[in-house]
């Protein structure tokens, strides 16, 4: 038995030393993303919070591309084929400088490329996916509704066949990258059900337009799609599609994601609030040495840590192909509430200073308000989970 006494203390930036048990090629994968991130993200990512957007959103397309992490899980098609942990690093390195940044990368590569991935044809694959790689064409997913959020199978949006060409018509809402997006991946009912379309963002009858005033995933575009008879030929639709679940699965994808990227949002927190507390002082001493600091911090030190277990053993379990959807809910349950905890406690010991751009605790506060809700609600991920555990569902 080893002696704990002569074990190295622990580094409070990975207190349960999760990384110790990545591969050489997942801590390069790590490193590579975050010396991008500090470089390239990081100074001007308050500036784009400020601003409400992305400045220059096809010039931060490329630099993903080139990054490689577009559909970096995806094999083929000019995609990296990487493991599940390594593309979930990946998440946690970009959503440590902002949840919109992983999603701009979330919704291009787990749900735009993974849909005609998992579900398109030879064609649409070679059309698309390799130009969505690379950064030149950026992709949307288009799920959610006015009035259909998280009961996504009351949809409205219809498409109808017309000879050999469809034509879809309706309004989809809380688009990311909407407005900026070359392609659209739509789902639409049909008579056979609910089926997924390509629809090239020029197509006469579309229109995306900026949802604005958000006070949340400010570094982010968020949009409203109208179909107003989109006409498309008959090799839009993605052949393999079938159903709720076509759209579900590839959720799974981009919940994963979450899950890691909740991480990466949690531990910012957390790092900003060591530090601030170790500089900040109040009654003649660091703020650090008071008990209820020092309690806020071990709380956030073990919700950082144990979040970053489960997302490892999910990828791990992803990885061995072993990972259920219902897996990935209690990952993006657990994770994004601690995130939310930690960034809550990490605002509070920043007092005043905690509510400016300054520091990024109040806006990753902020983006967390959105992660819990997109790719299913908290309340919709506890009833997959009692649904999971009872075998009752309480959705309806
Ligand atoms: P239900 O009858 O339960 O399921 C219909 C079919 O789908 C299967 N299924 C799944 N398959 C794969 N993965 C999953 N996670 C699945 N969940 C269910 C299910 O087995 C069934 O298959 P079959 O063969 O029996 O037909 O459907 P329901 O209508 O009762 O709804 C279930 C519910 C509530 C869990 C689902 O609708 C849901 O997940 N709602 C939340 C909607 C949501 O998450 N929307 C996200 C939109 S995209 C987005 O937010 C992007 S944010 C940007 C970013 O990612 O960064
Ligand atoms: P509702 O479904 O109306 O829910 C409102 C409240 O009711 C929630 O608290 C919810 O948990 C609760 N509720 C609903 N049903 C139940 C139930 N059965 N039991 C208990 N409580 C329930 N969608 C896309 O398709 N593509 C995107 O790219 C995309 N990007 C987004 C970006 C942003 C910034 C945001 C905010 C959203 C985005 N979404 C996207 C939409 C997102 O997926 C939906 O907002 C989400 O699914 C919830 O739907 P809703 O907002 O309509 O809320």
């Amino acid at each position: 038995m080893s002696d704990p006494r002569k074990a190295a203390a622990p580094d409070p930036d990975d207190f349960l030393d999760v990384d110790g048990s990545l591969s050489a090629e997942e801590r390069d994968i790590r490193d590579t993303v975050r010396g991008f991130a500090a470089r390239e993200l990081l100074p001007d990512v308050a500036d784009w919070f400020d601003a409400g957007t992305i400045p220059e959103p096809r010039a931060l397309a490329k630099s993903f591309g080139d990054l490689g992490v577009f559909g970096m899980h995806l094999d083929g098609y000019g995609c990296a084929g990487a493991s599940a942990v390594a593309y979930g690093l990946a998440c946690r390195e970009l959503e440590a400088v902002d949840s919109g940044l992983r999603s701009f990368v979330s919704v291009q590569g787990s749900l735009a490329m993974t849909a005609i991935h998992k579900f398109g044809s030879e064609e649409q694959k070679n059309a698309w996916l390799p130009r969505m790689a690379a950064g030149e064409l950026i992709g949307c997913f288009g799920l959610t509704e006015p009035d259909s959020g998280s009961d996504p199978g009351s949809m409205r949006t219809r498409a109808r066949r017309d000879g050999s060409d469809w034509v879809l018509d309706g309004t989809k809402m809380w688009i990311t990258n909407g407005s900026i997006a070359d392609v659209a991946v739509v789902w639409a009912t049909t008579e056979e059900g609910i089926r997924g379309f390509v629809v090239p963002t020029d197509a006469p009858g579309f229109s995306a337009n900026t949802v604005h005033g958000k006070l949340s995933l400010r570094a982010s575009v968020t949009s409203e799609l109208v179909l107003d008879g989109v006409r498309l030929p008959a090799d839009a639709l993605l052949p393999g599609s079938s159903g709720l679940g076509s759209p579900l699965s590839c959720l799974n994808e981009a919940r994963y994601g979450i899950v890691w990227g909740a991480v990466g949002a949690a531990r910012a927190c957390y790092r900003a609030a060591l530090d601030y507390a170790a500089t900040r002082e109040q009654f003649g001493r660091p703020i650090a040495g008071f008990q209820l600091t020092q309690r806020k911090l071990a709380d956030m030190v073990v919700d950082v840590n144990q979040a970053a277990l489960t997302a490892l053993q999910l990828g791990r379990l992803k990885d061995a192909g072993r990972c259920h959807h219902t897996q990935v809910s209690f990952g993006k349950f657990a994770c994004v509430a601690a995130a939310q905890r930690v960034a809550r406690e990490a605002r509070s010991i920043h007092g005043a200073n905690g509510i400016t751009l300054e520091y990024p605790v109040l806006r990753h506060m902020l983006n967390l308000e959105t992660v819990a809700t997109y790719e299913g609600t908290e309340e919709i991920h506890a009833l997959s989970l009692g649904h999971a555990v009872t075998g009752i569902s309480a959705f309806r």
